[in-house]
């Protein structure tokens, strides 16, 4: 991805602490050459300036937002409220209640305003990447091609897994 590239998707976070599982996500873009920026803000530290994100993000060039969130976790249905853009949410671990805590407010969205929700943790960060970059793809023809070699590649992977 070049650095001077606009973002197609933001990727947003409640904490500094989400940074160790929400890397993952801008890791898989960064593999996929999928332009992203990463911001911290919160549904509940910091609502101006997150209500004042979700509200810019078109007009500033986004196509998707990605959100993750632990605890009472309002940062992607807050966003999804403010933006008509498709909005991953990824729950964060919790040291309480192990994120499930955090998966159960980001799915559960009232009617009309969607949240893709994705797994607790790493494994949904990375698939929240994967998903912004097939949303990308579908106007992106060049993309869709390194998506379906990225998962190409997992099957190969696997085939050549060997058992002790
Ligand atoms: C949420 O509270 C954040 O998304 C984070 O997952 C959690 C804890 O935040 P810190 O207290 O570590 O800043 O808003």
């Amino acid at each position: 991805m070049a650095a001077a590239e606009a973002p197609l998707v933001g990727v947003v976070m409640g904490s500094k602490s989400d940074w160790e599982y929400m890397a993952a996500a801008a890791e898989i873009m960064a593999e996929l050459r999928v332009s992203h920026e990463v911001r911290i803000m919160s549904a509940h530290r910091t609502p101006d300036i997150t209500l004042d994100y979700a509200a810019r993000a078109r007009e500033s060039g986004l196509r998707a937002i990605i959100a993750g969130a632990g605890g009472a976790a309002h940062l992607a249905g807050v966003i999804a409220a403010k933006t008509i853009l498709p909005v991953i949410g990824v729950p964060m671990p919790t040291t309480s209640l192990n994120g499930m805590d955090s998966l159960l407010s980001i799915v559960q969205m009232p009617k009309g305003v969607p949240v893709a929700t994705m797994a607790i943790g790493k494994a949904g960060a990375a698939n929240a990447g994967l998903f912004a970059a097939a949303i990308i793809a579908l106007g992106d023809a060049a993309l869709a091609e390194r998506l379906a070699g990225w998962r190409a590649a997992r099957v190969r992977e696997l085939l050549e897994q060997k058992l002790p």
